[in-house]
């Protein structure tokens, strides 16, 4: 169950003593001094590069005034939401006087800077002027539409400003529409007509949907998935939802994050996360910011694993204008960037996670198998190694070499992109040792491979000696479809460059027939045929071409394939309360050996339970039995692949049963 959450906006405090004091702790913490990231690839070519957005809320003061501010705001960010500018008690204080500095300061830096602008908030219950809280009815809705249409049409052909927040916070934490003025004095209408208004200003803006604590799978979210899944089937222009995203540390991260956005993305709408920051309780210790990096890096990967999810504004960057103090007084530090501009590892966990390798990356790469020799002559070699594996990916190789089989130094000969490097120049009958280590692109290097020694051949009379022959090969992995092969390996005197495989068909007669290679003393076969043998023999090869005999063989028979497979089920009562309840996830796994392209879940629904939503499936109710069939995008299964959907009910509130008695069936 989502763990109760103190509401995103309540009423502004002053900065109190408890605050301050709270800060000066911190500072005195040198273990948190942060280095610049001046080496970094900024945020936003990598974001561009996975066709994503990563952008901020700017505040228009420091925007103009501090020009450490500005310098992020444009070199990291490529998209900017108006933290405060944009909305109604700030653009139209009193009827139809319209103050548009702020929001006009904030779209010529981005159009400046090549930015994309998200207009924050055409209707929302908060920092909305006086004047409209206490109209009528229809003295409401007039003054939605002009300011609507005005505040809309005045950006509508400036390219820069893509999209909107047209209604933010419509719900309660329980689903129920927010006790709002708006809703209070229009009823639920004035959500679709300020959608229709907003449309009609500016045809080419994505028109959102906003609110906290949806990020998860809960009562809230179903309820706005519901509501855009009925708007859209009205053909109300809401072409996006928007995901706050104000997490903090102490309640956990919303796992289900990726499976929410997908249930959305499932309805054709776009996703975003408009309003990142991850609070942590005062005071900051480093424990912390390693836990505060990782939410950042689940969110841009959550971003990243679902196309659907257009990019991630985070709520301001610094920690030095952070709404978070101000309204939960011993929480902060919810931002990547200090309050003196210094990164955080919260900046490195979201530029990693973009795929970059932030310059205090001091992970090396781990250590490269020992290289492998092949193709050798009296003047040359290549070498092949195992790769090596980073936190932020391996940029390169060096290649060391030393003279001789022992004694020398090593010293780097060449580098290489790749797991492989040919050496050249090399002199006949003589030996060398070689090492590899990996760069990453920080510039940290791994250790050392153990070393290699090659000795070349000799010019012109040319190595005759044949490798030993490899030992009989052992089977194991037999599935339906493959089997895996091991052997002793053979020795050469100029080395064993690789081995050949050879397979005949059945347990005796038929001839052997090449189907594949290996430089390592092992090999997997695939696409074999169910419950049939086959015999495998192995022989090995050296840099100069001499081959030795074939191994003895081994016979092999792989399992039966069967032909329909089954699945199995599980499920989850996700959260509930009076009245309702939300199974999540139920989980799909085809047990079978072939895959499936359909499946059936049924189960028992207690009486007065009634299907209020549903996401990721297709469920009919009869009698008490609901059958959910999967929805057209996740059918296939292979063998050992699950998927998941997920339904909400409601129940008399006396009642605390939920579903139960879950049976799958293929198709
Ligand atoms: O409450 C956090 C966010 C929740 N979602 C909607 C967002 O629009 C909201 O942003 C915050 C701003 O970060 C605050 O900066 O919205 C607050 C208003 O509800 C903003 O606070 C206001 C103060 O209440 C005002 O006293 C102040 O004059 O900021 C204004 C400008 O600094």
């Amino acid at each position: 169950m989502t763990p109760p959450r103190v509401s995103v906006h309540r009423a502004r405090r002053r900065f109190t003593a408890l605050t301050v004091l709270a800060l000066v702790s911190t500072f005195a913490l040198p273990v948190l001094s942060a280095s610049p990231a001046a080496a970094a690839t900024p945020l936003r070519t990598l974001a561009a590069a996975k066709g994503k957005f990563i952008g901020f809320a700017a505040a228009t003061s420091p925007l103009a005034n501090e020009a450490a501010y500005r310098t992020i705001a444009q070199t990291e960010f490529n998209q900017i939401t108006a933290e405060n500018a944009m909305k109604w008690d700030a653009t139209e204080p009193s009827d139809n006087s319209w103050n548009f500095s702020g929001a006009d300061q904030i779209v010529n830096f981005a159009v400046a800077n090549n930015q994309a602008v998200h207009g924050h908030t055409l209707v929302w219950h908060s920092q909305t002027p006086g004047w409209v809280q206490g109209l009528g009815a229809t003295a409401m809705r007039t003054a939605m539409q002009d300011h609507i249409t005005t505040l809309v049409g005045r950006y509508a052909s400036n390219t820069a400003l893509q999209s909107w927040d047209v209604v933010n916070e419509v719900f309660e934490e329980n689903g129920s529409f927010r006790s709002s003025f708006w809703y209070n004095t229009l009823g639920q209408s004035f959500i679709a007509d300020a959608f229709r208004y907003a449309r009609a200003a500016d045809p080419d803006a994505k028109l959102c949907i906003n609110d906290y604590n949806v990020e998860g799978i809960n009562a809230k979210s179903t309820a706005m998935y519901n509501l855009v899944q009925s708007l859209r089937a009205q053909n109300v222009p809401v072409d996006c939802v928007g995901f706050q995203g104000h997490l903090a540390t102490q309640y956990g991260f919303p796992s289900d994050l990726q499976q929410n956005m997908a249930r959305f993305a499932a309805l054709g709408v776009q996703v975003r996360v408009t309003e990142l920051d991850v609070r942590i309780l005062t005071p900051r210790t480093s424990a912390k910011d390693t836990v505060q990096a990782q939410y950042y890096t689940n969110v841009v990967n959550a971003c990243l694993a679902v196309t659907a999810c257009a990019g991630i504004t985070i709520w301001g960057f610094t920690d030095k204008y952070s709404w978070v103090p101000d309204t939960f007084p011993s929480e902060g530090f919810a931002l990547p960037y200090d309050s003196s501009y210094a990164v955080k590892p919260a900046y490195t966990a979201i530029n990693t996670a973009l795929g970059g390798s932030p310059n205090n990356d001091t992970q090396a790469p781990t250590t490269p198998g020992t290289p492998t020799a092949s193709g050798v002559t009296s003047s040359g070699v290549t070498l092949s190694w195992t790769a090596s594996t980073d936190n932020v990916g391996v940029s390169g190789y060096d290649i060391l070499r030393a003279p001789g089989t022992s004694g020398g130094s090593f010293t780097q000969v060449g580098t290489s992109t790749s797991a492989t490097f040919s050496d050249t120049g090399l002199s006949a009958n003589t030996s060398y040792r070689y090492q590899v280590r990996a760069r990453d692109a920080a510039g940290n290097t791994s250790a050392a491979s153990s070393a290699v020694t090659v000795t070349t051949t000799g010019g012109g009379t040319g190595d005759t000696q044949a490798p030993s022959t490899p030992g009989t090969p052992t089977a194991s992995g037999v599935t339906s479809s493959g089997v895996t092969l091991s052997w002793t390996a053979s020795t050469d005197n100029v080395g064993v460059s690789g081995y050949d495989i050879l397979r005949a068909p059945g347990t005796s007669g038929g001839s052997f027939a090449q189907v594949g290679t290996s430089t390592t003393t092992s090999f997997s076969d695939t696409g074999l045929s169910a419950s049939t043998s086959y015999r495998y023999q192995v022989r090995a090869r050296d840099a100069a071409g001499n081959v030795s005999a074939a191994s003895s063989a081994v016979t092999v028979t792989t399992t039966g394939g069967g032909t329909g497979g089954g699945c199995s089920v599980t499920a989850a009562v996700q959260t509930q309360w009076s009245g309702g309840y939300v199974i999540q996830p139920v989980t799909v796994t085809n047990t079978g050996t072939s895959a499936i392209s359909s499946w059936t879940v049924t189960f028992t629904l207690p009486s007065g339970h009634a299907l209020v939503g549903q996401w990721n499936g297709v469920i009919t109710v009869s009698g008490g039995t609901g059958t959910a069939k999967n929805a057209n995008y996740n059918g296939a299964l292979a063998p050992g692949q699950s998927t998941t959907f997920g339904f909400q009910v409601s129940r008399p509130s006396s009642d605390n049963s939920t579903a139960s008695g879950f049976t799958c069936a293929t198709p």
